[in-house]
């Protein structure tokens, strides 16, 4: 069966509550599509204003982060029963600028991932190579240690419904999108993995973004590539060119 493509907007750290419902009143019409997912994942104090603002649309609401414990002394930080107690289905885990600036490792990133499907919440599981790595021709070996450890104890069928996300850290914010080539290529070594791990059919089940600078322009061929399932977009989900990114054929 085909794989259904993702787009998911990656706020970051922008847009107030007050925001959050402009822009969304302002995306809802031009998003509007069945041929994709379309996902918000938004700072947490947007989340339950970004519910409301998207009522009676497509688009679903996820969060940025997430921590891997269920309460208590955690100064700052979401647990995963509040965000499905209002209703959020993805939670982006393990952006590599919650690598850089916020101490995360495969480790934890594998702790969330495993505590966002004991809640239902689907995971949408960054990696990415420096530009370091990629010139030492190590791409590949240091995503897929990435990528194994991110599902360590995730199950087959877990694995299947959840989504990865392709970002070369050099290609973020940049201005810099990877080659239509290279992002291909990646995404279809993160899919051999994904088989080694499990098997075929998980692989062919898995969705697979490309992230990094996306905008309307590169969007189409890059979601046009038989790996590349969707996008998961910074920058330019903030601006009406989103719709184009989302309704990308
Ligand atoms: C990569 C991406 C969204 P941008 O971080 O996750 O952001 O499209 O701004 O490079």
């Amino acid at each position: 069966m085909a794989r259904k493509k993702i787009i998911a907007g990656n706020w970051k750290m922008n847009m107030t509550p007050s925001q959050t419902v402009e822009l969304i009143n302002t995306l809802k019409p031009l998003v509007a599509t069945e041929d994709a997912d379309v996902v918000f994942c938004v700072p947490a104090i947007d989340i339950i204003p970004a519910l409301e603002a998207s009522k009676g649309s497509n688009i679903e609401i996820g969060a940025e982060n997430m921590y891997y414990e269920e309460k208590g002394a955690y100064t700052g930080e979401i647990a995963p029963d509040m965000l499905t107690d209002v209703g959020v289905k993805y939670v982006i885990i393990g952006h590599s600028e919650r690598r850089e600036y916020f101490a995360e490792t495969n480790e934890t990133v594998n702790k969330k991932v495993l505590k966002a499907f004991e809640h239902g919440i689907t995971p949408i599981v960054c990696c990415g190579e420096t530009l370091t790595q990629r010139e030492q021709g190590v791409t590949m070996d240091f995503i897929r240690q990435q990528v194994k450890i991110a599902f360590l104890g995730v199950t087959a069928e877990q694995a299947k419904t959840a989504v990865i996300a392709y970002e070369p850290i050099w290609a973020i914010g940049t201005g810099k999108t990877a080659t239509t080539e290279q992002a291909q290529e990646v995404c279809c070594g993160i899919r051999k993995c994904i088989a080694e791990i499990y098997d075929e059919a998980t692989a062919e089940a898995i969705r697979i973004q490309y992230g990094g600078s996306v905008n309307d322009k590169t969007a189409p061929e890059l979601f046009a590539q038989p790996d590349i399932d969707g996008g998961l977009v910074g920058g330019a989900a903030l601006k009406p060119d989103f719709g184009k990114i989302v309704n990308w054929k």
